[in-house]
């Protein structure tokens, strides 16, 4: 491979073209007319505009994008995350043009956007799965026994579903034919699929996850597990890597079974598997994701392993250059993801622009992120600025580093996340690692960061009297050591 195309934009366009970079290879950016002036051109080798800022006209549309390769001749194309990342259509059109997808196969990501279809790929392989049924129910009569079977409370959700679209938590059985009828026509109109099926709800699990990297010679290696469980809206906004809760057997347990699930679909590159935790440790499988993931940093830095580099060398062909027993987990790394949204105001987006913009840097500080000083966040696309990442021998090492790192970091212009993830990495619930996937709907409240903000303004306001002062000191000793100077004079 000696030149790649970045299906994406931002922060993690750049993050792909600098290992690309590193390895050698050429890099050729697409960009939308909002992202003209964006890091991720200016850094590539290569770049063609594919279109009007909504992404409907630009980095969704397949017909330009294999355009733009075969016009620029590139041999890869990196996906990245959202967008067209797991979307089957792409990735047979790429391959049915000579270009080689770096991701999985079209199949993979066909069974694994399916929930139900992943249930069915996964049958033989005994993998735990949380107590349900592995086929769609439209029957409401039909539903009510499953459910009374499983036991109330129970989950129903789209197979089809993601980010908890059409999912319904039914509490007892005289809500179930209502919660049932949501589910199926927010699914329809969301998707395209109306299929739902049902499982046990599983009340206060943590949302933990397993990276896998396959090579296409069967070698399949687990690299460990990131804690996801700190989320809002099933947005994730702190991850870490490894998990404070897992023991050594659980942590193998869990990996073989993401190993097994990337055998249940010939799985291909980099992939992640979703579980539930409950609090005894029973691990359940969710779903598969088949991309690379926002927050693969976390696992990069415990690992030291290049993800992107190994995607890579497996769409080359190459076999993984490590075995499982060569992996192991070095230290602690957290991540905060900073996004363009007012923590104080229900976390809706903050537009604007970057007036001012001062990245914090400095040992064991990685920061992902793809704008510049000066810049305007569009709004046309998701609103992350940027990752900060900080790695620690130890779990306290890393989140001291982070509070250092926000402190250092410094955003003007816009409302971002950032006084929140001062939050989390100073709660004693993060800090004792007590948490589960309800921590914001359990601890944060708005008027918390309000308070913050009022002592560090009060701190602030101290301190400029203290200064002024200090300066009428300042100012009242020469006069008088000069009235002294012209007594004795
Ligand atoms: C669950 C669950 C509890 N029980 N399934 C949310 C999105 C989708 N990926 C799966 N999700 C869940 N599935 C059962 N049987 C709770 C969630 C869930 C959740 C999962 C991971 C991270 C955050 C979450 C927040 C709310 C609910």
């Amino acid at each position: 491979m000696k030149k790649i195309l970045v299906a994406n934009r931002g922060e993690i366009a750049l993050r792909v073209m600098k290992t690309a970079r590193k390895m050698g290879i050429k890099t050729v950016a697409v960009y939308s007319e909002a992202d003209r002036q964006s890091p991720h051109v200016q850094f590539a080798d290569e770049a063609v505009c594919i279109g009007p800022p909504p992404s409907n006209q630009s980095y969704l549309v397949i017909d330009k994008l294999i355009e733009a390769a075969k016009q620029l001749g590139v041999d890869g194309i990196h996906p990245g995350y959202g967008f067209l990342s797991e979307n089957s259509a792409f990735a047979k059109a790429v391959t049915s043009n000579g270009i080689r997808f770096i991701g999985p196969s079209p199949k993979s990501i066909e069974i694994m956007g399916s929930k139900l279809a992943a249930k069915d790929a996964v049958k033989d392989y005994d993998i735990p799965m949380v107590p349900g049924i592995d086929n769609a129910v439209t029957d409401v009569n039909k539903a009510i026994n499953i459910a009374k079977e499983i036991g109330f409370p129970i989950l129903i959700k789209a197979s089809a579903g993601g980010g908890g679209k059409g999912m319904r938590i039914v509490e007892k059985e005289s809500d179930l034919a209502e919660q049932m009828e949501r589910a199926i026509s927010e699914a329809t109109s969301a998707f395209g699929d109306g299929s739902v099926f049902i499982e046990k709800y599983i009340t206060s699990p943590r949302h933990i996850e397993i990276q896998i990297i396959a090579d296409q010679h069967g070698n399949v290696v687990y690299l460990f597990e990131r804690e996801c469980s700190i989320q809002r809206r099933h947005q994730k906004v702190v991850e870490e890597a490894p998990s404070v809760v897992l023991t050594p057997e659980v942590r193998k347990a869990m990996g073989e079974a993401a190993v097994k699930v990337a055998q249940s679909c010939d799985y291909e590159g980099a992939g992640t598997v979703e579980f539930l935790i409950d609090k005894e440790l029973n691990f359940y499988f969710l779903e598969m994701n088949t991309r690379l993931q926002v927050e693969h940093p976390v696992t990069e830095l415990i690992t030291g392993i290049d993800l992107v580099e190994q995607q890579i060398n497996v769409a080359r062909g190459e076999k993984l250059p490590f075995t499982q027993d060569d992996v192991k987990i070095n230290g602690h790394a957290v991540e905060l993801r900073v996004y363009a949204e007012d923590p104080l105001n229900n976390f809706l987006p903050s537009v604007g622009t970057l007036t001012t913009y001062q990245r914090p840097s400095g040992e064991n500080i990685r920061l992902d992120d793809g704008y510049n000083e000066g810049m305007e966040i569009p709004i046309y696309y998701d609103p992350m600025i940027a990752k900060l990442i900080t790695y620690g021998a130890t779990r306290n090492e890393a989140i001291n580093t982070m509070q250092k790192a926000i402190e250092q970091y410094k955003i003007e212009g816009l409302q971002t996340t950032l006084p929140f993830g001062r939050f989390v990495f100073q709660h004693d619930a993060f800090l004792s690692g007590d948490f589960n996937t309800h921590f914001v709907k359990d601890y944060f409240n708005p008027e918390l960061l309000k308070a913050d903000q009022k002592e560090e303004q009060e701190i602030a306001a101290q301190f400029a009297l203290k200064l002024l002062l200090d300066h009428q000191k300042q100012l009242k000793v020469p006069q008088v050591n000069s009235s002294k100077w012209r007594d004795n004079r």
